[in-house]
């Protein structure tokens, strides 16, 4: 088995690069290992498929044999509540960590009383567009990585509620054809493949960069009857093409696994839209603030690009619940602020 080349530079090389150029500190460097260790393990369940009997719906401990329900409403996978545990286990015991909270648990958890508390909050998604697992399509994890406030003797909910310019560090992992980690420390957005013999994640991009322009686009059109006026006008428009008032023609992707669609749009450039719709007014939107729009969110502007809720910026979104849904478009900075242009005239 060949070790590295010279010219290869490991997660945890670039890790310590990072924190001897005062990018983060030990604690900081460690949280990212552990996600990233626990990202392969992740990587390795979603891999064996079928064969690891990690298919199909997850059931409801205690019940009647019916499927098990997270917090969202949502049938929960057997690879959902694996990928959840995992990550849970991975980051209880390394004492960097305050607390966690996930897509998948109704409230955040300090650590355990048995562990030593370190200074950040984790947030994920353990496994993010699950629906997909069943067809063999790429999902992924995605991450956040906060400030625990100071001074507090054991973090709940409220200490998670930072907008997401607080955010330290945020990325994800993606299980497609390859395994790759996608990270940012706040200073550029960096690619790693994983290397299944080594066992480690190696950088591949430094410094992804997102084209400002694009032509392609990404939103589910199923929805289009349920959108507001400016959204149907700004579709509309890229529909019509060169002979519409954008002069071009433009090209529709749509996955349905954010990490997917973000890792395409991060490669090549493009616009992903999941915009509130009529379908429940309740309901800000699809995807989750604090563990998918906003890390996400992160990752894009580090590469150039821009993230808004339609309206404003979504860094800037305030906070008022754990599992809070808001309305995305993030991509290409241009084509955002196109978007962005058509619902802030129309208010
Ligand atoms: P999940 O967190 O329950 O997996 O839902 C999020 C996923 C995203 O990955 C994806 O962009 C979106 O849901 C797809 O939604 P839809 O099925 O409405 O197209
Ligand atoms: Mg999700």
């Amino acid at each position: 088995m060949p070790a590295l080349s010279s010219q290869q530079r490991s997660l945890t090389r670039f890790l310590i690069e990072a924190q001897r150029e005062g990018q983060i500190n030990a604690e900081l460097r460690l949280l990212i290992e552990v996600v990233a260790r626990a990202c392969k393990r992740i990587s390795v369940a979603v891999g064996k498929g079928a064969l690891g009997g990690v298919l199909g719906d997850a059931v409801a401990a205690g019940g009647d044999g019916g499927a098990s329900i997270n917090v969202q409403g949502e049938a929960q996978k057997k690879l959902d509540v694996l990928s959840n545990d995992i990550l849970l286990e991975a980051n209880a015991w390394g004492g960097h960590l305050a607390g966690l909270a996930s897509e998948e648990m109704d409230h955040s958890q300090p650590i355990p009383d048995a562990y030593p508390r370190g200074n950040y909050l984790l947030l994920f998604d353990p496994l993010d567009g699950s629906s997909n697992i069943d067809v063999n399509v790429s999902v992924g994890t995605i991450f956040s990585v906060l400030r625990s406030p100071e001074g507090v003797a054991e973090v709940g909910d409220e200490h998670f509620l930072q907008a997401g310019r607080e955010q330290v560090a945020a990325g994800y992992c993606i299980y497609g054809p390859s395994t790759m980690l996608i990270l940012t420390l706040g200073h550029g957005t960096h690619a790693f493949t994983l290397d299944r013999e080594q066992g480690s994640f190696v950088l591949t991009k430094r410094d992804m960069r997102i084209p400002e322009e694009t032509k392609e686009f990404a939103i589910n059109m199923s929805n289009q009857r349920h959108w507001e006026a400016p959204m149907q006008a700004y579709v509309r428009d890229l529909l019509a093409g060169k002979e519409g008032p954008r002069g071009k023609d433009f090209n529709m992707r749509w996955i349905a696994s954010m990490v997917a669609d973000v890792h395409r749009l991060l490669t090549r450039g493009g616009i992903f839209i999941y915009p509130w719709d009529r379908k429940d007014p309740s309901k800000a939107g699809k995807l989750r603030l604090m563990y998918e729009a906003n890390p996400m969110a992160m990752l894009v502007e580090q590469a150039g690009g821009a993230a808004t809720n339609g309206r404003t910026r979504i860094l800037d979104v305030p906070p008022t619940q754990l599992h809070q849904r808001v309305p995305v478009f993030l991509g290409s900075k241009r084509e955002v602020e196109e978007a962005t242009r058509y619902h802030v005239d129309h208010d």
